[in-house]
């Protein structure tokens, strides 16, 4: 594979760049290939999630990673760094990776990854990053506070910097993903609580410590026991104090 961003496949309006690359990955187009979007009716997030953005304010892209090997086994958290590190490149802005699959700017989501896989094939990796949103254009149901790149940055922008910095650490060794998520790690040190960790009834809190080599956020239970938690079971909550008791907000 020779880097990400030829062939293109552009929409001015479809359901979700995902679909289509799932789709162009399963009929065999090469590694390489992407598919972008000005607007997208029905934009993925995971677990059913949505993620929207208003038409030609965000950048929309779903990148055909072919083949996909054991190598890729830190792609979750290699493509949010590729994604900080394209955005820094362009605006004077400090990214920060929040486990396993947000990038945020001052605690505030600028951009998220869904990566749908089908090893050892393809993978498709998606990307939706927020170029030039208002901060009153962004639904007023998210998760969490969302900004943009701003800065005057253009989508078009946006996707040379992102195309071409995913090249790199796509294909990065696994010591380098793991040092560099380290330090954009937006979660050590901070009191978080899950559900949905199977098999470990009664630790549902605790602090973040880190990743381990499979990428999975490693915590310290409030019960004092390490433990590793996969991103594909489990839900985390921030700041337990300030949901608990509303008078921190
Ligand atoms: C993600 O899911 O963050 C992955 C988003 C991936 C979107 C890209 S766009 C191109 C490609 N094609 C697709 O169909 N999808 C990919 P998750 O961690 O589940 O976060 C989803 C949550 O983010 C939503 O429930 C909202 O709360 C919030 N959200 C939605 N739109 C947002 C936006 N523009 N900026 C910040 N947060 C947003």
């Amino acid at each position: 594979m020779d880097g990400f961003g030829a062939p293109r496949r552009h929409y001015r309006v479809t359901n979700s760049t995902n679909e289509c690359a799932r789709e162009l990955a399963a009929a065999g187009v090469p590694g390489g290939t992407i598919v972008t979007a000005t607007e997208q009716t029905a934009g993925r997030g995971r677990r059913g999630r949505r993620w929207s953005a208003p038409a030609g304010k965000a950048l929309l892209l779903s990148a055909i990673l072919s083949p996909l090997s054991a190598e890729h086994v830190l792609l979750p958290l290699a493509v949010p760094i590729a994604v900080c590190e394209a955005v820094e490149s362009l605006a004077p802005l400090e990214c920060r990776v929040k486990w396993p699959n947000d990038v945020w700017v001052e605690e505030r989501k600028l951009a998220g990854v869904l990566i749908e896989a089908q090893p050892p094939d393809w993978a498709v990796i998606g990307i939706g990053l927020n170029v030039s949103i208002e901060p009153d254009e962004f639904p007023t149901d998210l998760r969490q506070p969302a900004t943009s790149v701003g800065h005057g940055v253009s989508t078009e922008g946006a996707l040379e910097a992102v195309c071409s910095a995913l090249a790199r650490w796509v294909e990065a060794p696994a010591d380098r993903v793991v040092a560099e998520f380290e330090a954009r790690d937006a979660l050590r040190g901070r009191e978080i609580s899950w559900i949905g960790a199977g098999g470990q009834e009664g630790d549902s809190s605790g602090v973040a410590d880190g990743i381990d080599e499979r990428g999975n956020l490693v915590v310290v239970s409030d019960q004092g026991k390490r433990l590793s938690l996969g991103s594909g079971e489990v839900t985390l909550t921030l700041d337990r104090a300030a949901r608990e008791d509303p008078a921190i907000e």
